[in-house]
């Protein structure tokens, strides 16, 4: 059995490491590197590799380095009937309640505006109000959208989120549908998108999306950047209607030098960091699933292609 480790960008060297100190004896490959053909078992991927995978006869699994699993499912030429998983990951989930709690409490707190005021010596003292008269919106209730909320009420505010399914979450209350979009935005305050990328949620945050939002409400983009119409929200932002906006995720990565949001007053630019996926949580899970799937045993993020997810 051997496993190809095929992800852009990604150092293999702690990959090789984790992986072999969880799963002793397995072969691990990085690609273009893939030594013996039908020893293929697994893949790790991350980017435009799906489609390669064809060559392994015998490839069982194929699974995402990330939550995401797009960048696999939209390789129509990837093998047929092998398995695509997506990671659900104790580190991914932490580094996304971090990066979701700071930017909350950044807006709640004003922080913008103070950073503003700063640049011009302005000692102006602005309105606070308290974390349950904010309500949070979160887009997408799944295990990163969930372990968000219950951060957030945590922290004692007013927390909805919006699903496919329908569901009864403790604190959160639940929209689901397309025909409870409109009411979820309209009492959003501050909007994340923990959406993933489907044919469904391909630019959902567009012209009526946000002007759906209620008047001053910001939004966090942490889902994927297809899921926004960049023109939209560069709209919205100048008239106003949206007072500020975070961005950790692009239709164009690395985010091209004259896109206008590196230079927007209201917007914030990561590049695309909210949770790297990391070796010392993300092996084990690895492992995990390559025991699961050898084992004929149910797959903790196994995706519904259909769905998209
Ligand atoms: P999950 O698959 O666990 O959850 C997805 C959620 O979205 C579910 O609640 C699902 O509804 C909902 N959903 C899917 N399609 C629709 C739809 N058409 N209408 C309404 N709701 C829908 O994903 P994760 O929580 O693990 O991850 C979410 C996404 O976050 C990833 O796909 C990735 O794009 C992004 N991400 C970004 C990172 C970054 O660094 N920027 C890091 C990690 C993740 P239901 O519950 O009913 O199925
Ligand atoms: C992910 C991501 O999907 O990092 O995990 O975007």
């Amino acid at each position: 059995m051997s496993l190809v480790f095929a992800c852009q960008d990604v150092p293999p060297a702690p990959w090789i490491a984790a992986l072999g100190k969880e799963l002793p004896g397995l072969e691990i490959h990085v690609w273009p590197d893939h030594g013996d053909a039908d020893e293929v078992e697994f893949a790790v991927i991350w980017g435009p590799y799906a489609r390669e995978m064809k060559q392994f006869p015998n490839l069982k699994a194929m699974m995402s380095l990330g939550a995401g699993v797009d960048h696999i499912l939209d390789q129509v030429d990837r093998p047929p009937n092998v398995s695509v998983v997506r990671l659900i990951d104790s580190g991914l989930k932490t580094g996304m309640i971090e990066y979701v709690l700071y930017n909350v409490l950044r807006y709640h707190r004003r922080m913008p505006d103070y950073a503003q005021q700063q640049n011009k010596a302005l000692w102006i003292e602005r309105s606070q109000s308290v974390p349950s008269e904010r309500r949070i919106g979160i887009l997408g209730l799944g295990e990163i959208g969930l372990a968000c909320a219950e951060a957030l009420n945590r922290l004692g505010f007013d927390v909805i989120g919006w699903s496919r399914s329908k569901k009864e979450i403790l604190n959160v209350g639940c929209f689901y549908g397309d025909e409870s979009l409109k009411p979820f935005l309209s009492q959003s305050h501050i909007l994340i998108c923990l959406l993933p990328l489907t044919p469904e949620t391909q630019g959902i945050l567009n012209k009526v999306t946000l002007a759906a939002l209620p008047a001053g409400s910001y939004l966090i983009n942490v889902g994927r950047g297809e899921h926004l119409m960049e023109e939209d929200l560069l709209d919205a932002l100048n008239n106003g209607h949206i007072a500020g906006a975070t961005l950790d995720v692009f239709r164009e990565e690395p985010l091209g030098k004259d896109n206008p949001f590196w230079h927007h007053p209201n917007v914030t630019v990561t590049p695309h960091i909210a949770a790297l996926t990391l070796p010392q949580t993300a092996a084990p899970t690895i492992a995990n699933i390559i025991k699961r799937v050898r084992a004929g045993r149910k797959v903790p993020g196994m995706v519904d292609p259909t769905l998209g997810y």
